[in-house]
């Protein structure tokens, strides 16, 4: 399978696996209020991913972690659209724009941005719209619920086979708005909406979502699944994000979302490194 994605004037190539780094900004460190220092803490994350090897940074302005409060579009735009601006002028990467928000998604396009990552997978009105309209990929990831409850009873028949039938109709709704296929990512949303057990299910059949012939993105890095089955504060999952990632890698993914990206990046080098010897290659 060959995956060359077009992420406005940047080439992304996933013939081999990448690190997507998830830079942290605080609500207003990028706002007309925002402190220097912290600003320029963003900054220089960015800078320390790339040197580390990130081939995207995902820059997210709507917290869609479990019980988070609902953020205004209007707040999001004051939240991102700097921050894509900041980092469009000094660094030569991609941007991933985490959001599910038509204007944001428009006004980020036209600020720099490459990608966008959608935790709602473009459900929203006009989502599809505006993807199609400023003519980046897209990664549609999969969730049961609103951050505000997902995680209250996740509940599934057949995780694996729901999570691919409601991918597949995410695809095929793009597809029929006009977005190529080969502009899409697949994401089966790790934490939103899952147990610990939907979660090892997921990840022990990635290479069904593989099979449908678009990127995998898997996001696992720090997650409390890691907390839970090992007993980690979220400081101390490190080696537990690291394999899991590999995991991952080892049954497809093609981008790591990750937090830990010098880390990441060394493991994703030793599998490059061992992939010559493999019977059956990607
Ligand atoms: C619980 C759930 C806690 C999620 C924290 C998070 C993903 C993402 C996030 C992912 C894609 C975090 C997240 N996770 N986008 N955004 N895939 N595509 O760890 O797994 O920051 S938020």
């Amino acid at each position: 399978m060959i995956h060359i994605l077009q992420c406005a004037a940047r080439t992304l190539d996933l013939s081999a696996p990448v690190v997507m780094g998830v830079l942290n900004v605080t609500p207003d460190s990028f706002s007309d209020g925002g402190r220097f220092t912290e600003r320029d803490a963003a900054l220089r994350q960015v800078q320390k991913m790339l040197a580390d090897g990130a081939a995207i940074i995902d820059v997210g302005g709507e917290s869609t972690r479990p019980g988070a409060a609902v953020v205004s579009a209007q707040q999001e735009l004051d939240r991102v659209i700097p921050v894509v601006e900041q980092i469009s002028a000094r660094f030569d990467t991609i941007i991933s724009l985490d959001t599910s928000t038509p204007e944001v998604m428009r006004a980020g396009a036209a600020a720099g941005a490459g990608l966008i990552n959608d935790v709602r997978a473009l459900g929203r009105d006009g989502a599809v719209q505006a993807a199609k309209d400023v003519g980046l990929p897209v990664c549609l990831m999969h969730m049961q619920g609103r951050p505000s409850t997902m995680q209250s009873a996740p509940s599934y028949q057949h995780v694996v086979d729901e999570v691919l039938a409601f991918l597949v109709e995410r695809i095929d709704a793009c597809v029929d708005a006009g977005i190529a296929r080969e502009a899409l990512l697949i994401d089966p949303g790790f934490g939103f909406g899952k147990t610990d057990q939907h979660n090892l299910a997921l990840l022990a059949q990635l290479e069904n979502f593989a099979a449908l012939g678009l990127p995998v993105l898997a996001g696992l890095s720090r997650k409390s699944m890691i907390g839970r089955l090992l007993d980690r504060p979220v400081e101390d999952r490190l080696i537990g994000s690291v394999a899991l990632a590999l995991m991952a890698i080892e049954r497809g993914a093609k981008v790591l979302r990750v937090h830990d990206v010098k880390e990441t990046m060394d493991a994703v080098r030793l599998w490059q490194a061992m992939q010559p010897f493999m019977e059956r290659k990607e």
